[in-house]
């Protein structure tokens, strides 16, 4: 409860919250193609607190939706900021909970905020899981449709850990699977688990491949489970191998030229 107070009151004035940025990388090119925001929440007393603390205590309590309106502002901000600066950032990822996605009037704030930020189309898209989409299917169908008429890429966020049924896939206005991590690190991990995962890697690339959705390998962190990967269509490349997330000055330092 303490936590969930503290957690109010930076909602309301913004003090300890940040967005870091962690590249997404071609893996042919090795170019930055995109990034994913990802919440930081530093408290006086608390610290830092973890996303996989906070976020799911702000879901519980209706703060994600002040909470997410607060990140997605911050990032129109940043990408206009970046923009003015003579910078060319790539598309930035932004996850979105289910309470956030259905929200009331999503597609029409979205659209107020590349309006405002004089954002180019689709310079900000969503990461979505499973779950959240397949609760109101049709009703998805219309939402995602939306947001893609405003250039959005949409993204399915940690691909086969939920209980898809993958006809959804066909239905639903995708651009991005992204694979849970789980899977890439026991590529290279146990034995007894390598083989199972290269054939869930296989299938889901294939898959993929098939339908036209980009394939985003999550969670790479050594360049073995790179070599591992290089049989598979996939894409993008995101982990600590190729970039951690950092704040939004180091990310520009890092990875934005100017032109
Ligand atoms: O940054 P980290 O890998 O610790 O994130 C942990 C979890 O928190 C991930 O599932 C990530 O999607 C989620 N998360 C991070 N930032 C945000 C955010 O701005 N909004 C929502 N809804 N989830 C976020
Ligand atoms: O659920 P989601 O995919 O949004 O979670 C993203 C989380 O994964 C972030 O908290 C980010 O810090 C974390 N992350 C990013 N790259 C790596 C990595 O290479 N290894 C591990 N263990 N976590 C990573
Ligand atoms: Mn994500
Ligand atoms: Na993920």
């Amino acid at each position: 409860l303490a936590l969930e107070t503290a957690l109010r009151n930076t909602v309301e004035s913004g003090e300890g919250l940040e967005v870091h940025y962690q590249p997404l990388v071609d893996r042919d090119s090795g170019e930055v193609q995109g990034a994913e925001a990802l919440l930081r929440w530093h408290h006086p007393e608390f610290g830092q607190v973890s996303p996989g603390t906070f976020i799911p205590l702000a879901e519980r309590s209706g703060l994600i939706l002040p909470l997410g309106e607060w990140v997605m502002q911050r990032v129109a901000a940043q990408l206009m900021a970046w923009r003015q600066a003579g910078l060319s950032p790539p598309r930035v990822a932004v996850n979105l909970s289910a309470r956030q996605f259905w929200q009331r009037g999503l597609v029409e704030r979205v659209a107020e905020l590349f309006e405002a930020y004089q954002l180019p189309p689709g310079q900000i898209g969503f990461e979505l899981t499973e779950s959240v989409l397949l609760d109101h299917q049709q009703e998805a169908v219309e939402l995602l449709h939306g947001l893609r008429e405003l250039g959005c890429r949409i993204a399915i966020d940690d691909f086969g850990t939920g209980y898809s049924s993958l006809s959804y896939l066909q239905d639903l206005p995708l651009t991005t699977l992204k694979i849970d991590r789980r899977f890439i690190q026991r590529l290279t991990g146990e034995e007894s688990q390598r083989r199972g995962s290269a054939a869930i890697v296989a299938a889901v690339t294939g898959l993929a491949q098939e339908l036209g959705l980009r394939v985003v390998a999550e969670g790479v962190e050594t360049e073995a489970q790179l070599a591992a990967l290089s049989r598979y269509p996939v894409t993008l490349i995101q982990g600590y191998l190729t970039g951690r997330p950092v704040d939004a000055e180091t990310f520009a330092g890092r990875y934005l030229q100017a032109g």
